[in-house]
């Protein structure tokens, strides 16, 4: 889908287990200016429900599963994650729903900007106002 893409890290295994490392600008197609992570969702909720103008993220499932919804005005597409050796790229202006966390799922965001409420688009007709200009 156009700006979303999963991405592949190495996955280091041993006989001590896994180790997955990621070097800002040479694993990520930004450089990391924040990391944020979202733990104990109540199961059932759904969280997300907005867009960004700026801000690029990859999206990281450490543990358990979490399925994310990304829309832009002609497209839709559910990636389910639960390997933490892979990350959901997603890019500006496409909107962003996740859901079904497991019990005791980790969700890692590696983000492109320091925090800014003023990029977030929460509203989803203002959303799609914004994106039909762009797709
Ligand atoms: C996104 C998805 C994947 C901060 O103060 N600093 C931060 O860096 C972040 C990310 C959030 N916050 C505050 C803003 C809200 O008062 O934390 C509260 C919860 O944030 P929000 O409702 O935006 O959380 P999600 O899970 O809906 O969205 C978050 C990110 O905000 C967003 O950029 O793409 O995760």
């Amino acid at each position: 889908m156009y700006n979303c893409a999963l991405i592949k890290f190495k996955d280091i295994t041993d006989k001590y287990g896994h180790l997955t490392p990621i070097e800002s600008k040479l694993d990520t197609p930004f450089e990391i200016k924040r990391i944020y992570y979202i733990t104990k969702v109540e199961q059932g909720t759904t969280r997300g429900f907005h867009s960004h103008r700026k801000l690029h993220q990859v999206l990281i499932c450490l543990n358990g599963s979490v399925k994310i919804r990304v829309k832009n005005p002609k497209e839709e597409e559910v990636f389910e994650l639960n390997d933490p050796s892979v990350g959901l790229y997603v890019g500006t202006l496409i909107w962003r729903e996740m859901f079904d966390f497991t019990e005791g799922s980790v969700l890692l965001v590696l983000a492109s900007e320091y925090y800014d409420e003023d990029d977030y688009i929460r509203n989803y007709d203002f959303y799609l106002d914004e994106a039909k200009k762009r797709f």
